[in-house]
Parts: C-alpha cells; structure tokens; sequence
C-alpha cells in the first residue's frame, strides 16, 4: 500500500514494471545522470549541501555535509557504500523502494559517487532478502547493459562498478563501521570514530557511507533543482521522505510526504487506527526511538520537533499500538532483539541489555517489585552515552519512555500478579 502526497520515490511503484529499465526510462529515469556527468564534480556536492539532504538512515547527518568531507587529490581510492541492511524493528521502507525501484539507486549511486570521486561502490543488503537481492542484482545487470555502469558511462569519460554485497543478518551490520567490517570479511563490529568512514573507511579509504533512502533522493534532486527539494519539509529537515505505517492501523504501507507532516494527517490518509480501537503508543523512527502517546498526533514529523517532544525521527518507522497492547510486553519484545543482537563487544551494551531482558520479563511476568522499575531506569542511565556504538543506546529509549508514560501499568503486573491483557486482543502480538 503506498499514498503519496509528494511522489517522488514512490512515482510508479504500481506499474507491473516498475522494477525494469524500460519502466524506469519511461518515467524519464536515467535523464538525471545525463545532466549530473555534465557538471564538475565539486558543484554537484554543493547542490547536495543546498538541497538540504539529511540521512534517511535515522541520524539525518547531512549528507551534502559528508560527501565534502571525502578529500579530493589525496591519490587514494575512494568508495560510496549503500547500507541496505534495513533491520531496525518497524523499518520497513529500504526493502519495498529496492523491490519497486532498484533503478532509482543506482542512477543516484552513480550521481553521487562521480561527485565524491569514487569508482567503485557497493550495496551492502541483508542476505535474508534474497528476492530484493536477485532484484538488485538483475537491475545493476540491465545498468551495465545500457552503458550507465562500467567504463566512460554515456560517453562522460567517467568509469565505475557497483558490486551488490549480501550480508548474513546480523543487525549490528547495519552500524556503518561495522558494515564495513563486514564488507572487508571480517567479523561485523563497530570501529572506534574518529576517524570517520568519510577519512578512513573501506580498505582505510575515503568512504561515503549512505543509506539506501538517501542515496535514492539524489536524481530528483539533480533533475529539479536543489530548491526544489528545500522547498518542501521544515526550515531545517528539508524535503520528502518515507513515512511507513505498521501495526494497528486500518492502511498500513509506504507514505511519502513531505518532512514535518504529522501522525495525525498520516493516520488520515491510512484510515486511521483500526476500527474500534484507539491509539495508544506509537514509535516515530523504529523501536530505537522513545515511545509516544496520543499527546503527540500533532508533533511534526522532523528531526527538530520530534526530538522537542523527547523523541528521535529516525527512519520514519511509525508503529501504531492501539489499547490492547500490553506497553510491556511490547519493551520486552525488544529488550529480547537488543539483548540478541548486541554484538558482544562493550560490556556496558553486552551486560547491560542482558540484564534489562531479564528485569522486564520478571516484571512482565508479574513476579517485579517498584524496585526493578527503579533498577532498569538506574541500568539505562548508566548504559546510556557508555556505549560503543548507538546499539547500546538504542534499547533505552523503549524502556525509559515506557516507564514514564506507563509507570501504571508496570505497577499493574505485579499487582495482577500477572499481564493484565489479553494476548490474543493486540494482532501485534498473536
Ligand atoms: C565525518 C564527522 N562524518 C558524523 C557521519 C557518520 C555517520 C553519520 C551519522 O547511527 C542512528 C542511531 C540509531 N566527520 C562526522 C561524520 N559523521 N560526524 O554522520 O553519524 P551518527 O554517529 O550520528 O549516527 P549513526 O552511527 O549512523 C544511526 C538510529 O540511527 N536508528 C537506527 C536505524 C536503523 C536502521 C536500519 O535498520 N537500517 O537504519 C533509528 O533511529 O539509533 O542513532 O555516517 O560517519 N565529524
Ligand atoms: Fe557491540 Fe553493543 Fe557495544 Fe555496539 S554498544 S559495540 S553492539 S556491545
């Protein structure tokens, strides 16, 4: 299900063929790149600084920003990475634009890696995927086909590959250092920043490292104009993204919209939360970011106003829990998937999740006490900024945003000497 109030990405993502060349050159695919080789290479880095481009990753570092960080004439190789290793929980946007559009990636793979200097790129994908990956790979074939891959790329004297890499589903792949850990056949394990990935990344090169989202953004950009996407969204998170709705919700699917758009007028056009039902608590960017309430329909949906509200927007992942779902139960499902995919390497993440998992299932259990609430608050504040990598961070945000919307219904459980809520109610969970 896809509605799209700017559509851009998601532009014929309900053409039978919108995964070809054909269907993509019928949209004017590919024209972008035609103009890009025409312009040096510095100016097209600029109009990604003046459109105003954040990271659709979930940290929204500015991406015009990190291309000019890739020094020029350091006679090293340099390389674009593509995170496509979408595993967050609730995110779920990378996948479909892959499956309905590859070639809208690859031609901003290409866009952005002659504005960085780089030859060589890759997409680095979940390996569970392996339909989006054969997409992928049938795509970059048809690519190198018609001469937008490979050597002198339409005549420009520009050459590059791209390299589709599958990774082995592990979350922690997802952390760009990491990633690139993994990509070089090592172990996949965050690496001490600085240095960057932009200074030292792959091989220890100058490596742009961008999410599957933002690097997609790049065509329209090139082919409207820098204003044209600044134009749209807030004064500081510019231009459209994905929005996509899951869970208790009568429409889930992809949303595109401008940035600052809110819960309110997205659960609008998706027919809001299931009929009945009422909404209860929602994620603005996945289950890394803190839990909302209904307080917060008319918070708009940008990196600024979401982060007042005491929040993060990350990747846009909005899961929509209506009144049947046990708010602690739903912490524990995750504290599980931090616990399981904390890659083992700093002990206050290793530890820490470890412990939290087993406070919050006690808790959920009915057999807590005040104390444990008090004791998971006092373990996240201690894990938080003690971590290597954000992964540590991340399973702080469900547990302390739940306790200080929901402290109640913590209180409840031990007092029902149980889940006072009926499993089989919340599809969430059945
Ligand atoms: C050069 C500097 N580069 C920062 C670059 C840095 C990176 C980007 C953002 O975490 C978040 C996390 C999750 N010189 C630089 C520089 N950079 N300073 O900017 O960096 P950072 O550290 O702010 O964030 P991160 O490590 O990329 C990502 C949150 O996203 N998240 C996770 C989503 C999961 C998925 C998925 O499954 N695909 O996206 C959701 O909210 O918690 O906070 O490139 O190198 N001075
Ligand atoms: Fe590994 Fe967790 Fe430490 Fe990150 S915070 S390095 S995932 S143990």
């Amino acid at each position: 299900m896809t509605t799209t109030l700017t559509p851009v990405l998601t532009r014929g993502w309900d053409e039978a063929d919108s995964f070809t060349l054909a269907g993509y050159q019928r949209g004017g695919g590919y024209r972008a790149l035609r103009k890009a080789l025409a312009i040096p290479p510095d100016d097209l880095v600029q109009m990604g600084k003046d459109s105003g481009l954040r990271g659709r990753g979930g940290a929204g570092f500015p991406a015009g920003m990190k291309w000019a960080f890739i020094p020029q004439g350091d006679g090293k190789p340099h390389y674009l990475v593509v995170n496509a290793d979408e595993s967050e929980p609730g995110t779920c946007k990378d996948v479909p634009l892959m499956m309905a559009n590859p070639h809208v990636l690859i031609e901003g793979i290409v866009i952005s890696s002659y504005a960085i200097r780089a030859n060589h790129a890759f997409i680095y994908v979940r390996g569970e995927v392996l339909h989006v990956v054969r997409r992928l790979q049938e795509a970059v074939r048809e690519a190198y086909e018609a001469g937008f891959l490979g050597t002198n790329i339409l005549g420009s004297g520009f050459d590059m590959e791209l390299t589709v890499h599958t990774g082995a589903g592990a979350y922690i792949c997802g952390e760009e250092t990491a990633l690139l850990d993994s990509l070089e056949g090592y172990r996949g394990q965050p690496r001490l920043k600085p240095p960057f990935p932009a200074v030292a990344g792959l091989y220890a090169c100058p490596t742009v490292v961008n999410n599957v989202e933002t690097i997609a953004s790049v065509p329209g950009i090139i082919e409207r104009g820098a204003d044209w996407f600044a134009d749209m969204g807030t004064e500081k998170s510019k231009g459209h993204g994905i929005f996509s709705l899951s869970g208790h919700v009568t429409r889930p699917g992809q949303y595109e919209a401008p940035l600052g758009i809110t819960l309110r007028e997205l659960l609008e056009m998706a027919g809001g939360v299931r009929a009945g039902h009422r909404l209860k608590f929602w994620t603005p960017g996945g289950s890394s970011t803190p839990i909302l309430t209904d307080e917060h329909l008319d918070v708009p949906l940008d990196y600024e106003s979401v982060g007042a509200a005491g929040s993060m927007l990350g990747t846009r992942a909005l899961q929509i829990f209506d009144e049947t779902t046990c708010v602690v139960r739903a912490v524990l499902r995750w504290s599980e998937f931090y616990a399981h995919e904390s890659c083992g390497k700093c002990t206050p993440c290793r530890e820490g999740t470890f412990w939290l998992k087993q406070i919050v299932a006690r808790l959920e259990k009915g057999e807590g006490t005040e104390e444990d609430i008090e004791r998971i608050v006092e373990i996240s504040k201690n894990m938080f900024g003690r971590s290597f990598c954000a992964l540590g961070d991340s399973l702080i945000s469900p547990i302390g945003s739940s306790v200080k919307y929901f402290r109640d219904e913590y209180i409840q459980h031990f007092e029902h000497g149980g889940c006072p809520f009926d499993p089989a109610a919340s599809t969430v969970w059945a």
